[in-house]
Order: structure tokens, then sequence, then C-alpha cells
């Protein structure tokens, strides 16, 4: 029998993945997001353009859902520090909104979308779920923020919950343009347009990059765990190696081909984490996903892009 899902945050870019594995499965989507949806209208899909920090609107949409995908956020590094409080209203309060409505219908389970970013810096370290948090942005602490309530909400009401603390994730439809849009989206539009890489800070920054289908394979997984075994967890989404920005222009040089151009270098960002590893041990056991895409492969799925 087909469910119902509602997905907060659908018109995104790891949202709409989500909204179109979920449709294409044979079950009934729901998509709140405050964005216009680029997708055309699609069977199985219906969109409510509203604020996740509308509790009324949230309720509403959640009306008879199976469970929730939670994936609205400001995930934006640098405005979640130029806009202190509003973001924090989004990504804190607006996720509160989302367990509340849960809640209220029934203690439906949420699968909600953390962030590497709870980890802060952790240069040497591989980051495993039971390193304490120790976040450098607004972003990062409320991401924490928000794992918290999930295990309150678990303990006082039994809202059944699962954090994914995503890495970087990259794969196709991610908007080059958009100040949220990934270092390798940037990258891989550069090389399409024979222009050089813009590096801000000397490079040597390490992320962890997971292809967009395996996040999206995480999300479902969870679910399907939540619903057989309900309770609160949390678990990284990586891939367990990591590579540097110089490292990946090179991959995409090598891979790709064309000229070679030497990257501009600017001061690094504000906020910025210098080193980003995950620990997959947690993922593939609770999860229980395959070893996920490497980069070099999800990297030629990704240029292929228009
Ligand atoms: C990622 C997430 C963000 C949040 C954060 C948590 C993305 C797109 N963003 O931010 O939502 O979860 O992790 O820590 O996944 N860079 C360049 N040149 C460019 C673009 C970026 O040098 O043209 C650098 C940037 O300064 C950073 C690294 O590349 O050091 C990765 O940048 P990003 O924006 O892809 O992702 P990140 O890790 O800042």
């Amino acid at each position: 029998m087909s469910s119902r899902w509602l997905v907060t945050g659908g018109a995104g870019f790891i949202g709409g993945h989500l909204t179109r594995r979920l449709a294409a499965l044979g079950d009934a989507v729901t998509v709140l997001d405050i964005r216009v949806c680029r997708d055309a209208p699609a069977p199985g899909i219906r969109h409510v353009r509203a604020d996740i920090r509308d509790l009324a609107a949230l309720g509403k949409a959640m009306v008879g859902v199976d469970g929730v995908f939670h994936l609205a956020a400001n995930a934006d590094v640098r405005d979640c520090i130029a806009n202190w409080a509003s973001a924090h209203s989004t990504n804190c309060a607006g996720t509160m909104n989302v367990f509340s409505a849960a809640q209220a219908q029934g203690g439906v389970p949420v699968v909600y979308a953390s962030s590497a970013a709870v980890y802060g810096d952790r240069s040497g370290e591989v980051c495993h779920e039971s390193l304490p948090e120790r976040p450098i942005s607004p972003y990062g602490a409320d991401k924490v923020s928000c794992e918290h309530h999930a295990r309150a909400f678990w303990r006082i009401h039994g809202l059944p919950s699962a954090g994914l603390r995503l890495f970087n994730v990259y794969g196709n439809g991610q908007d080059p343009t958009s100040p949220y849009s990934s270092v390798l989206a940037q990258f891989c539009r550069n090389k399409r347009l024979d222009r050089p890489n813009q590096i801000f800070g000397d490079g040597e920054q390490t992320r962890d990059f997971i292809h967009v289908l395996d996040v999206v394979q995480a999300f479902v997984a969870a679910m399907k765990r939540l619903r057989n075994i309900p309770e609160s967890w949390v678990s990284n989404v990586c891939t367990g190696h990591s590579v540097s920005l110089l490292e990946v222009s090179r991959i995409i040089d090598v891979q790709f081909g064309g000229n070679r151009k030497e990257p501009r270098f600017a001061p690094a960002r504000l906020g910025d984490i210098k080193h980003s590893k995950g620990c997959t041990s947690q993922m593939l056991q609770l999860l229980g996903l395959r070893q996920p895409i490497t980069l070099r492969e999800g990297l030629t799925r990704s240029l292929d892009d228009p």
C-alpha cells in the first residue's frame, strides 16, 4: 500500500530529489516550501507554499501523513551569521513547529536534516556520533539544538525522530548560482565555462563529499527504520573520505580535461570549518546502506548535468 509523506523544503536541491524518489515509489507527497517549485507538476506531488514558522499551515499540510521529512532550513552559513535571529527562528523554532505538528498528528515519525556543522572544526579527527558537539556557527548551534529538542520530544511525548548529519552534499540539479550551492557545483560550472576556480582560504580545507542519491537513500532508510523501531537517534550521512579543495580542483581537471586554469585565492569565509570527515559505521549499521558513491563517480554524474 502506498504511503503519504510531507517533505518540508521539497522545492530545494535535496528535498526535490527526495520528493521525486518517493513519488517514483508510488507514494503521495505534499511539499511544503516557501519557494516556488521549479519542477513541472507531477502525479502524486502536491505543493503548499508556506513557511515552517507557520504552525497552522504545517498542521494542515500534515493531516493524514504517515511521516515527515523535514529539510526546510536556511542552510547558508554566512546568511545565518548576517541574519542571526531570523535564521534561528527558521532553523530552530521552525523545526520545533515541525515536531509539534507531528506530535499533534498522533506522533508521526520525523526524519530531519541535521548537519556535520554540529561537530565544528575537528582537524585530524574522524567525526563519530559519540563526539561532543562543538559548533562554530549559528547554523551549527541551531542544528545541535534541533537534535536536543528531538530527543526531548521523544522522551516526553514519544515522538520518533532521526536526525541525519549531512556532510557536504553534491549532485545533479544543484543551482551553481545559488548562495547555498556547493563548492563542487561551482567548480563544475567553472570547468564548463572555462573559468578559474575561486578558493576561499588556502585550499587545504577538506570536506567529506556525499552524493545526493546516497542522501536520498539515507532519508528513505531512516524513515523505514523509524516506522519499524520507533526511537530517537542521529546518524552521519557521509563517505568516510575527505579531500582538500586543491585536490578537488585537480581531480576535476584530470577527469574532464580541457584547459587547466590556476585557481584564484580569496580570504577564508567567516564561520568556515577547516576539516570535516565523518565516520560511516553508524550509518552503515543503522541504515543498512551500501558503500557510498565515490567522488570520482559522483563527479562524472554531476558534470554531465546541464
Ligand atoms: C556546508 C553546507 C552548509 C552547512 C555547512 C556546515 C553546502 C553547500 N553547504 O558548507 O549548508 O551544512 O557545510 O558546516 O554543502 N569554497 C571555495 N570556493 C567556492 C565555494 C566554496 O573555496 O567557490 C570553499 C568554502 O569556503 C568552504 C568549502 O569550499 O571552505 C566548502 O564550501 P561549501 O559552500 O560547498 O560548503 P560548506 O562546507 O561551507
